[in-house]
């Protein structure tokens, strides 16, 4: 190469690792991460409970076939088991519903047959579907994915189960609750009053049975680091600003300034910091200010929290072949849109629980999921005080007063400061377009100051992956190869 450019990627997760290693392997090695915390992987976080890894962060790979870079790149390593390498599962078509088998408990201390549920998840699942239609159709009826939601199921209830009894229907308004619970932990927000229905069916899935990393997802970030150069990542550096379109002659058109006052000099600088932090920190992390129409879609997209509580037995409580497990409240049998006093109810916005597969390898561990507002105040509790409210929970529905964890860990990711919550969604008024704002590099287009000077690159900046590893990978890609087409052709 006769120009070697300096490259400078704000954040060490799997996208700043991602553009990283491709710019690295594309001869560029004036390449250099810069990264706030001690650690790399970002969201991608393996944890230990006792004797076992847990996912404090990503746990799936969502949609593991040919197509989804995250999955090849995990079995040319052999990070993955044999039944994730079965042909037979990457071409199951899931849609992003996977086909968990279910036990279901009710507040009053019973366990319910599973089959009870299954009419309002049909229901549940065409409405979602439904959902994600409008994009192609031009127009939004609802302003919201939750306002659809709430508009259809009282008319198709009063419709489809006009026959049944009145206990039978309040059971199913139980479960459509529970699943919108649920949902919000999917696509991380508070509600589903929060999400964009015209952007709805911008999320795109791929084919293949969600599968897990037997020794932690964070030892597909390990293998990557271990292709890149030593000494590469500077850690504990906490960038405040990234100062672009330095005017002086002999400068460097950005300079990126560190918490440490460390200034690097660089000629094109990839942030990939979280849509949560940019929420929180846009207007000091850029000078000059970022454009507008970039600002906006920053703040129109949606970053929200989900979080997870494990929870380790001794013994299961749950039917050996159960997957998951739905906890409906008797007083929830007409739609909830809010829970009322969050400070004494907030473990009611908690759907239920994930069993941890497989058994010899985890023993009997359950991953709780709870997502919005509810989720951040739990944040702020002290871990005994969850522990105890998840027991009280636990022997409330399955009606036994003995069961007591064994251990209880849980993430905290809206109080973690380099993160501010745990993944985006296109929030109301969303399209595309916002998608492609976030990735658009500065200066924009028409400028006749120096090409590229910072690049986007992340999860929230992919136009259908978002919120997942797979997007976030293929976003550095992206950035690194905007770059790297940049080069050769200046080079002609
Ligand atoms: C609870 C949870 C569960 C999830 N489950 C899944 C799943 O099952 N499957 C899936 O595909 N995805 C899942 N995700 C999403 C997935 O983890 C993310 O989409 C992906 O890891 C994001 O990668 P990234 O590189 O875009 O961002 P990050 O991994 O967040 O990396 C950004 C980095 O920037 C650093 N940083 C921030 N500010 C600064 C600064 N000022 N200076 C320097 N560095 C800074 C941060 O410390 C961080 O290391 C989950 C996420 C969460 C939180
Ligand atoms: C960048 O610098 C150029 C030339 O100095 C100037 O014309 C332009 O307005 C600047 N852009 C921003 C966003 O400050
Ligand atoms: C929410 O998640 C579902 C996958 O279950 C997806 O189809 C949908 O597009 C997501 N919506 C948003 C707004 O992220
Ligand atoms: C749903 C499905 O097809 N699952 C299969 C995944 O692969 C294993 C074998 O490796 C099978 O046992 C499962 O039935």
């Amino acid at each position: 190469m006769s120009v070697n450019p300096k490259i400078v990627i704000v954040g060490c997760g799997i996208s700043g690792i991602a553009a990283a290693q491709r710019l690295v392997s594309s001869g560029f090695n004036n390449v250099r991460i810069v990264e706030a915390t001690g650690r790399s992987g970002g969201r991608i976080k393996t944890g230990r409970l006792g004797n076992n890894i847990v996912e404090i962060g990503a746990n799936w790979i969502h949609g593991p076939s040919e197509e989804n870079p995250v999955f090849c790149l995990a079995r040319n390593y052999g990070l993955l088991d044999t039944e994730a390498l079965d042909p037979v599962n990457q071409s199951v078509d899931i849609a992003g519903h996977p086909p968990w088998v279910p036990n279901v408990f009710s507040s009053s201390g019973q366990k319910l047959n599973a089959e009870d549920i299954y009419p309002a998840q049909d229901m549940f699942v065409e409405l979602l579907y439904e959902s994600s239609e409008f994009q192609n159709q031009g127009g939004e009826p609802w302003a919201s994915v939750g306002d659809f939601i709430w508009s259809e199921v009282p008319k198709r209830a009063a419709e489809k189960w006009k026959d049944v009894d009145g206990a039978t229907r309040s059971l199913r308004m139980r479960v459509i609750n529970n699943l919108l619970k649920a949902e919000c932990c999917v696509n991380g927000t508070h509600s589903m009053d929060e999400l964009g229905l015209g952007a709805y069916g911008l999320y795109k899935t791929l084919p293949g049975l969600d599968c897990t990393f037997p020794s932690g997802y964070e030892s597909l970030i390990k293998k990557l680091l271990s292709e890149l150069p030593n000494g590469l990542v500077t850690y504990n550096r906490p960038v405040r600003c990234v100062c672009w379109n330095n005017s002086e002659q002999k400068e460097k058109p950005v300079t990126v300034e560190c918490d440490d006052d460390e200034r690097i000099s660089a000629d094109h600088v990839i942030v990939t910091v979280p849509l949560g932090y940019l929420k929180k920190h846009y207007s000091t992390l850029f000078h000059p200010p970022l454009p507008l129409h970039k600002l906006h879609s920053i703040q129109r997209l949606g970053f929200g929290t989900n979080n997870k509580i494990f929870v380790e037995f001794d013994s299961p409580w749950w039917d050996a072949d159960c997957e998951v497990i739905y906890l409906l409240w008797e007083d929830e049998d007409a739609l909830v849109s809010e829970i009322q006093d969050v400070q004494r109810f907030w473990i009611k916005k908690l759907f239920g629980f994930t069993v941890l597969k497989p058994t010899e390898r985890y023993g009997h561990v359950l991953c709780g999921w709870i997502a919005g507002h509810e989720s951040e105040y739990m944040e702020t509790l002290s871990e005994q005080e969850v522990t105890h409210t998840v027991t009280q929970l636990i022997r409330r529905f399955t009606g036994n007063p003995t069961i007591t964890p064994k251990r209880v860990l849980r993430s905290q990711w809206f109080h973690e400061p380099w993160t501010c919550g745990s993944y985006s969604h296109p929030g109301k008024g969303c399209s595309a377009q916002d998608l492609e704002n976030m990735m658009e590099p500065l200066p924009t287009k028409g400028s006749q100051s120096q090409p590229l000077q910072v690049l986007f690159a992340g999860e929230a900046t992919h136009p259908c992956y978002f919120s997942t590893v797979h997007g976030a990978l293929l976003s550095g890609w992206r950035e690194a190869d905007r770059l790297i087409a940049h080069y050769s052709k200046s080079k002609l």
